[in-house]
């Protein structure tokens, strides 16, 4: 459906989930012994967790950034990071995922709208900084050094980042790509509506249908280490023809 309008296509924005780096190993929330099926989220993914079991939080991040040593990007990462080098028009990844994962791919430009594993956030002064160790220990922030570090993720209630940004991108992209999301979390589920108001064409990438499939023009369905790099080549040999 989206064949006669890709040779046109100048402006994309895509939208990843824990779906592209699932075949890295990393574990999803949603599916079947995904995240939320070992934890509570209302313990570990919101301010008012945090501040009830500080030490059950800081495991939990703990943990998972020390698992992002023994994981590699896969095919579609490795796939984004080279429609980014080689697409001739604006390309704006954005990413829910809070890993690495797209930067090591190669991706050089990556909005991570849920944060990072890999960075600290001081609520004492509210300063973001790269953080690589862990933080059950209660470190000192690097600038204000009041023991007062969170992972610097985004939890329910609380606000993504750069949202600006994104909003004016979906404003103006001719292409809104969705890759490995379940659409079950906001503002993220409704990228798809803004991109259909401005005019866009909707493609979804993932395993199975997600909450919002049918608001798409396009599903294709696959592991994304197949259908990503496929949906790639493909932008790529039309705008070279
Ligand atoms: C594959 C695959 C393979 C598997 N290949 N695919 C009522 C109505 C509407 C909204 C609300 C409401 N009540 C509250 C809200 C707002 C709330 C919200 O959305 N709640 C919902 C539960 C309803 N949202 C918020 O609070 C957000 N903030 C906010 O809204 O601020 C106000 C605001 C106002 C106006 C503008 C902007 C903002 C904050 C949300 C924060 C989410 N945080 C988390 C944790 C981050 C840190 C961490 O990682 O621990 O983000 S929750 C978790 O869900 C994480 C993810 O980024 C996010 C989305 O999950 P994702 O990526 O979709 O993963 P899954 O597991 O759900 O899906 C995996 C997908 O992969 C599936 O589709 C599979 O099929 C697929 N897949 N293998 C391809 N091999």
């Amino acid at each position: 459906m989206l064949e006669g309008l890709m040779a046109q296509v100048a402006r994309i924005v895509i939208l990843t989930g824990a779906g592209i780096s699932a075949e890295s190993g990393i574990d999803t929330f949603r599916s079947a012994g995904g995240l939320w099926e070992q934890h509570r989220v209302e313990d570990v993914a919101t301010p008012e967790g945090f501040a009830r079991n500080p030490d059950l939080v800081l495991n939990f991040y703990d943990m998972r950034r020390a698992a992002l040593e023994n994981v590699a990007p896969n095919p579609a990462h490795e796939a984004l990071a080279r429609l980014e080098r080689e697409f001739a028009g604006e390309l704006l990844l954005v990413t829910q995922n809070v890993d690495d994962l797209h930067e090591r791919g190669g991706s050089r430009q990556v909005l991570h709208m849920h944060g990072e594993l890999k960075s600290a956030l001081c609520s004492a002064c509210e300063m973001r900084s790269p953080w690589h160790a862990t933080m059950i220990e209660r470190p000192p922030c690097p600038v204000c050094l009041a023991p007062t570090l969170r992972p610097d993720v985004v939890w329910f209630g609380e606000m993504p980042y750069e949202m600006g940004r994104i909003y004016q991108a979906l404003e103006t992209c001719d292409l809104f790509v969705s890759i490995g999301t379940s659409g079950a979390v906001y503002p993220a589920a409704g990228f798809v509506q803004e991109a259909r108001v401005a005019g866009a064409r909707t493609l979804e990438l993932n395993f199975e249908p997600s909450e919002g499939s049918r608001l798409f023009h396009e599903t294709r369905l696959g592991p994304a280490s197949m259908v990503v790099p496929q949906w790639v080549d493909e932008v790529l040999s039309r705008a070279a023809e």
